[in-house]
């Protein structure tokens, strides 16, 4: 127990040593020198940190900007982002079931080593990927707990041990499954990058990479338009992010006004406006400039670990776990593609929940979304990325515009369904939409039943993947089938 305690916490629930840990056992199981193994690892640890740097400055710079307008307006509202909803959860399983309260955590290291589990017996499963960004991880197995929890009423009685064991393998089929559908699409985009995405949008990244030829021409790309001449410093991604976040927080912080971003009570991290100090003008052009900083930083930080983790990966899935590939955060696939594509996503999929948001007011829902910034950025940048590849801009625009506005209506019905709206949060990203919000109604309606099917689906999409591979060894390598 002291072991996988020490195991759960220091590593697993720390992804910057999980990852230099991968790399360090994969570097030694290619033999490579004990120094090179040494820089491996730190290249790796060290780039996730600075990727956390980047998501970790994005996170507390803009959440709190967007819960203020909650406490402004007092407007019974939930945040859709996978941090609120963390929270959310927590507080939600301690009040309601005290006893479930380390179920997440255990639930965690039951679903990794049940993904290990699954990829082992690949032969058998047809899953491919393990999924190691330990961060999602732990948001996803507490908003998984939740869900369980209110739609079976019965699962309490099961106790925290055996619930935690059911709520872990439930994670880890998900995990394992929903990665291992994104190895194509991922390679393809990556031109056989190595890696797969285990994130929150993968069933969205499989729909994307499916539909979005039927859309638009990939000759059309984003960086191909051929825009008006000035907007061609738009292809630039920090003038662009820069200029884009000056509109859209410049809008906010305005409404806002310098008595909140100067109240320490509602600005709880980020940047306290000091009015002593500086001009609210300029305080709202730096923090809207702020953004276009971390995202850069959280680039380049991903080019330094994928590197290093894609060259060990080949010794683990060689050695140790033949023929696997790592699941690691979407961030990674922003470097491929069209570099004007995370934009456009993010703008339109904020346009699509920005609609949305305006439609529940206007027909009286009970449940107020706010948009949350880490779903409407990751999630849309991401379906445009790929969507891009696959369609052009057209499949882009369109995709992530869809995507805003199933993030806010069906985040509304997760937030009535789970009872989240007195705890302010769910978790937002959109397979926390689609296919979740789906499952939490079979799991309502068939209890046990349901959650056997829902087990029963999950398997099932990895064998119809390998049934519809024309070449087996193709599929099992990770390598496009001849007809794409
Ligand atoms: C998420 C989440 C984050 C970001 C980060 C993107 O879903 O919880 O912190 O996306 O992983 O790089």
């Amino acid at each position: 127990m002291g072991i996988l305690q020490f195991f759960s916490q220091n590593i697993l629930q720390k992804p910057a040593f999980f990852v230099g840990l991968i790399v360090l056992i994969g570097y030694i199981l290619l033999k490579k020198k004990p120094q090179d193994v040494f820089a491996g690892f730190i290249k790796a640890t060290v780039g996730y940190m600075i990727l956390d740097v980047g998501s970790g400055g994005l996170v507390t710079t803009f959440r709190p900007i967007l819960a203020a307008l909650n406490t402004k307006f007092h407007i019974g509202a939930a945040v859709i982002d996978p941090y609120f909803g963390l929270t959310a959860a927590n507080e939600k399983i301690a009040e309601e079931w005290p006893s479930f309260v380390g179920a997440a955590a255990t639930a965690l290291l039951v679903g990794f080593f049940f993904n290990i589990l699954l990829v082992a017996l690949r032969k058998i499963t047809k899953v491919r990927t393990l999924f190691i960004t330990g961060h999602i991880m732990v948001q996803q197995a507490a908003t998984i707990a939740l869900i369980l929890l209110v739609t079976i009423p019965a699962f309490k009685d099961l106790g925290s041990g055996l619930g935690s064991i059911l709520i872990g393998l439930l994670c880890g089929t998900y995990w394992a499954v929903s990665s291992n559908m994104t190895v194509e699409p991922t390679q393809r985009l990556t031109g056989g990058g190595g890696f797969a995405i285990g994130h929150q949008q993968q069933f969205a990244i499989w729909f994307v990479d499916k539909i979005a030829p039927k859309l638009g021409k990939k000759e059309e790309n984003l960086d191909d338009l051929k825009l008006p001449g000035f907007l061609n410093i738009f292809h630039d991604t920090v003038v662009a992010s820069a200029t884009l976040m000056l509109f859209f927080f410049g809008a906010i912080l305005l409404v806002l006004g310098p008595d909140i971003m100067s109240d320490p009570e509602v600005i709880t991290s980020g940047t306290l406006f000091d009015p002593t100090k500086q001009n609210f003008y300029m305080y709202i052009l730096q923090t809207a400039f702020t953004f276009s900083v971390y995202i850069f930083i959280l680039m380049q930080g991903v080019r330094m670990f994928v590197a290093e983790l894609t060259n060990a990966f080949q010794g683990i899935s060689a050695k140790l776990l033949p023929g696997s590939f790592p699941a690691v955060d979407v961030a990674a696939a922003f470097g491929f593609g069209s570099a004007a594509a995370p934009l456009f996503g993010f703008a339109t999929g904020l346009i699509g929940q920005l609609i949305t948001i305006v439609l529940l007011i206007v027909f009286g829902s009970p449940v107020f979304i706010i948009t949350g910034f880490v779903p409407v950025f990751f999630d849309n940048a991401a379906i445009a990325v790929y969507a891009d590849k696959r369609g052009g801009w057209k499949a882009a625009v369109i995709l992530s515009f869809i995507s805003g506005v199933l993030q806010v209506a069906l985040g509304a019905v997760a937030v009535s369904l789970l009872g989240l709206a007195s705890y302010g949060g769910y978790h937002g990203n959109i397979d926390f939409e689609i296919p979740w919000v789906p499952f939490a109604y079979i799991f309502q309606y068939g209890g046990y039943i349901g959650l056997a099917l829902v087990f029963i689906f999950l398997l099932a999409i990895p064998q119809i993947q390998f049934a519809k591979a024309k070449d087996k060894e193709a599929y099992y390598a990770g390598q496009l089938q001849p007809e794409d």
